[in-house]
């Protein structure tokens, strides 16, 4: 009987040992519906530690769509686009953060896009008017995406103090981040947040030979 509870014990003491903390956050609309697609970010008011290896992020073409709708990233984050389809698309942005543009192509382009300007960023196709996509680039390494259940983990979180950020890209208004403070064992949190879950634009079936 006695084991089980040891490894318990083991168990719960692993954050405190680590000095982080998961944080978890449920994000619902104001009606109470999950939301997916929402940014969670924790930046800390000491200063953010040097970042870590930076893994490539992706944002696949599938089906004449990006995928994934968000990402979220930290500054420096390179991101590649590779083209699943036969048909060729031709990226684009011109937000403010990082102007870019990948000609027509099919396959891997060479070059990865380095996102190194924290804020948003919205992605396109020159070729397909309904591909949308959002890169949100923030300066903490600690964040995360909810998914279709409007949950986030957001994990090895060091304690101290945070300012909380919650983004959207269909949000109705921006909302001012909220300061919390994550100690050894982090609280689940409960959001809301005004916007409203993405539906898929519709699009005509892209002909393959076409392009
Ligand atoms: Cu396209």
């Amino acid at each position: 009987m006695r084991a089980p509870l040891l490894a318990l014990l083991a168990l719960l003491a692993l954050p405190v040992l680590a000095g982080a903390a998961t944080l978890d956050a449920l994000v619902r609309t104001p009606a109470g519906r999950p939301l997916a697609d929402a940014a969670v970010v924790l930046e800390p008011l000491a200063p953010a530690p040097a970042a870590k290896n930076r893994p490539h992020a992706l944002i696949e073409q599938r089906g004449a769509e990006f995928s994934p709708y968000v990402t979220v990233v930290q500054t420096g984050t390179a991101v590649d686009f590779p083209n699943n389809d036969t048909v060729r698309h031709h990226v684009y942005s011109f937000s403010q953060p990082k102007r870019f543009e990948i000609k027509l192509y099919a396959g891997k382009p060479g070059q990865p896009i380095a996102f190194d300007k924290p804020g948003e960023v919205v992605i396109g196709c020159n070729i397909h008017d309904w591909m949308e996509a959002y890169v949100l680039v923030v300066e903490s390494p600690y964040f995360g995406k909810t998914g279709p259940d409007g949950q986030v983990r957001i994990a090895n979180v060091p304690a101290g103090r945070y300012r909380l950020q919650l983004w959207h890209p269909l949000q109705k208004a921006r909302v001012p981040a909220g300061e919390i403070e994550v100690g050894a064992a982090a609280p689940a949190l409960n959001l809301v947040l005004d916007a409203r879950n993405r539906e898929p634009r519709p699009h005509t079936e892209v002909d393959q030979d076409r392009y």
